[in-house]
């Protein structure tokens, strides 16, 4: 071996962690800073990993797990992030209303859900809603099919969430997993596993390794509640030669300047909405509100009607925060920027 090719087989390392056109178009001619793939993020340094090097770059880097850097031997703390592809994130946890930068360059999110207690339509929502708005492809994964009577009854509901998003469902302990899940796996892919804890993100993450790369544990009898075992966000490299990001369950998951995936999730709702007489109508009670109309002509349902409403408030509540912030905040304006790009050009369409 080389070095430049992953153990498993012959893919090249560069292309099994990720490595695309898309990047290789920003490296110009002559640069021969090494290219590495931010693996891990800690609070002292980033993980990064490359041909034969795997650095620690310092915390003042602005990257995240995913990114691509072009990492500068010297002067490790003046490395170059490359553009990003697509990046999750959302609002942080607690009284702080920053933005958490959760995982870039992503292509596929496996969006994880158990058959049990688990299941929470509008929670799966919300997290196809970041996805969409990030650029990034969704895949309803669910688990512990074995473990539950009719796992058809859980696939029947996730599959009204769109069209846009297909449902698998499955064992996560078993290698048949694998295979349910390599239309997405391809080479030079990156996948990433979102959802609660111990829905089986990490048994999935050591069935596509074939490793054990993440500790799994078992969830409370009493109410279907995981632990979190998984503390922080890690990228592993796949024998099918593509990357995949484990990620902790989240406990709450704020949207948050994602109005552009809001709205494909609920494209006829937003349509709706563009046909009230009031532009910055709240579908209260004003008048000639186009939305309680298709809501007392029968015409939507109800309960997906509620969800988006509060999808909606919600994500425009936190952009306003975050819009106030970034005028007084001079570093929010290239993410400003992205996300305007984001929007304009659409979700990414799945192969
Ligand atoms: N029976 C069954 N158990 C599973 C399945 N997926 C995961 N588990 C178990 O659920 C527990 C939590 O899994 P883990 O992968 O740690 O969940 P995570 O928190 O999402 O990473 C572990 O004990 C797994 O063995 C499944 O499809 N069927
Ligand atoms: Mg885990
Ligand atoms: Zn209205």
């Amino acid at each position: 071996m080389n070095g430049c090719e992953t153990p498993e087989n012959s893919v090249p390392l560069l292309e099994s962690l990720g490595w695309q056109p898309f990047f290789a178009d920003q490296v110009k001619a002559g640069d021969t800073r090494p290219v590495v793939r931010i693996t891990e993020v800690h609070r002292n340094g980033l993980r990064g990993r490359g041909v034969e090097v795997t650095p620690v770059l310092p915390p003042t880097v602005a990257a995240t797990v995913g990114d691509w850097v072009l990492y500068d031997v010297e002067t490790p703390a003046a490395s170059h992030v490359l553009e990003r592809k697509s990046l999750i994130k959302r609002r942080a946890a607690g009284h702080e209303r920053q933005t958490q930068l959760i995982a870039a360059n992503i292509d596929t999110v496996f969006i994880t859900s158990s058959c049990n207690q688990d299941f929470n339509i509008a929670r799966l929502e919300r997290y196809v809603a970041l996805a969409l708005d990030a650029g990034v492809a969704p895949v309803v994964v669910l688990t512990k099919a074995d473990l539950c009577e009719d796992p058809e009854v859980y696939v029947a509901q996730a599959k009204t969430i769109s069209d846009l998003v297909p449902v698998v469902v499955l064992d996560a302990r078993f290698d048949a997993a694998k295979s349910v899940l390599a239309p997405w796996c391809g080479r030079g892919q990156t996948v990433a596993f979102l959802g609660s804890s111990g829905v089986g993100k990490s048994t999935l993450t050591n069935a596509l390794t074939e490793a054990q790369v993440m500790e799994t544990r078992g969830i409370r009898e009493d109410d279907a509640k995981g632990r979190h075992t998984t503390t922080r966000r890690e990228l592993h490299v796949i024998p099918s030669g593509c990357a995949v990001i484990d990620t902790p369950g989240m406990r709450e998951l704020q949207l948050t300047d994602a109005g552009f995936g809001v709205a494909a999730l609920f494209p006829d709702l937003y349509e709706l909405s563009t046909k009230c007489r009031f532009r910055d109508c709240k579908h209260q009670t004003e008048p000639g509100c186009a939305v309680r109309a298709a809501e007392a002509s029968g015409e939507v349902d109800p309960e997906r009607l509620a969800r988006w409403e509060k999808l909606d408030a919600e994500e425009k509540a936190n952009a306003h925060v975050l819009a106030v912030r970034k005028s007084t905040d001079k570093t929010g304006g290239n993410n400003l920027k992205y996300m305007k790009r984001q929007i304009t050009k659409g979700p990414k369409r799945r192969r």
